[in-house]
């Protein structure tokens, strides 16, 4: 039996309506400009980030990498969160390829205080690595898909305004949280310089993220992504997915946050598991097993023997992620096999 992948949103599968389209895009090599869907998919994505311009990358590491180097100078140094993707999980690109140092601040739930942004902020002199850029992360992957809201993202841009910094944000799940505070995207990308998104999660495309912002940081952000490969040509087939994406595919992120909720709250009644509801915001469910007395890489391996996929993300903690494909049945049936699995690991220890 096939089972219930819940390690992550990127493992969503195109539609059929999205291979069609890849059939039948019309192409050209990007490269050149020349491609008619990517040209159609990034003046659509502009227009619904109110931005002028934007990019479509293969990756949002690369989205993130070339955000980066297209706000900042070697040498540099940029306020990111410590749990961030950039600092955890992209190879630590931000230093090794962009020779950004990064001065990580620690934020609750995901979300900085713009008072320790303005504190981490190397002060002028001689002897600094001169700060210039903040980046901001929303949802907040490791907090557990944690909503950085619009007066948050708003205070933090008054911080990077009065210190004439650039202000990024990593909106990999953007739509996530527009759909769950039921506000127009724009609310946040408003407050921001640039920012990307990633059409490979709960949007379900097989590939892409895009990157936002002027006409001019974008034109910048292009020699970026050509010295990192990233120059593509008929990415049409990329983009034409992309498209169905934005005009069909983000209302129905609702239905991923109700089933995260509903995991959530089967999870909590569970002796052994400890979830922090209030972080409960999205289309993750991160939980602690602590108490249980077993690690977590074990209790996932467990679990996959009872067909449940789920990521470990430390010592005691899991995260699951709801998505296109899972159903309340499926989260009826993950509850059951967690249950299953702490009974069996009870058995073990007594
Ligand atoms: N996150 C992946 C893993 O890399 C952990 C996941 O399964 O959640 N920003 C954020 C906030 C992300 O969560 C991710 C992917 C990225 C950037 C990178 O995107 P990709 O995987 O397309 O390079």
């Amino acid at each position: 039996m096939k089972p219930i992948d819940l390690r992550s949103d990127t493992v969503t599968l195109p539609t059929e309506e999205m291979l069609e389209a890849i059939r039948h895009a019309e192409l050209g090599d990007d490269v050149y400009g020349e491609d008619p869907t990517v040209n159609k998919l990034e003046e659509m994505a502009a227009e619904k980030m109110g931005k002028e311009a934007a990019m479509l990358v293969p990756s949002g590491t690369m989205a993130n990498l070339v955000s980066v180097l297209s706000n900042t100078k070697r040498g540099d140094s940029a306020v990111l969160e410590a749990n961030s993707h950039i600092y955890w999980y992209e190879l630590g690109g931000i230093s090794a390829i962009a020779s950004v140092l990064p001065l990580p601040v620690r934020g609750t739930m995901g979300v900085m205080d713009p008072s320790d942004i303005e504190a981490a902020l190397r002060p002028k002199g001689l002897h600094m690595a001169k700060t210039t850029l903040v980046c901001i992360e929303n949802t907040h992957n490791r907090a557990g898909g944690t909503i950085v809201t619009p007066s948050q993202t708003e205070a933090i841009s008054k911080v990077a305004k009065e210190h004439r910094l650039r202000l990024y944000m990593d909106g990999a799940r953007i739509f996530n949280a527009a759909v769950a505070l039921k506000v127009d995207v724009q609310q946040f990308t408003r407050h921001v310089d640039n920012l990307m998104f990633c059409l490979s999660k709960g949007l379900s495309c097989p590939v892409g993220s895009i990157v936002v912002g002027t006409e001019e940081h974008i034109q910048k952000a292009r020699r970026a992504r050509k010295i990192l490969g990233g120059g593509m040509r008929q990415a049409g087939v990329i983009a034409a997915p992309g498209i169905i994406a934005l005009e069909k595919m983000i209302d129905r992120l609702e239905d991923d946050h109700r089933n995260a909720r509903l995991l959530a709250e089967g999870l909590i009644k569970m002796e052994g598991i400890k979830v922090d509801m209030k972080t409960v915001q999205t289309n993750m469910v991160i939980f602690d097993i602590d108490s249980l007395g077993v690690r977590a890489d074990i209790f996932v391996k467990k679990m996959k023997g009872h067909g449940v996929l789920a990521g470990n993300i430390s010592k005691t903690r899991i995260r699951m992620v709801t998505h296109r494909g899972i159903e309340k049945e499926d989260i009826e049936k993950a509850l059951a096999a967690t249950e299953e699995t702490i009974r069996e690991l009870r058995k073990k220890t007594h």
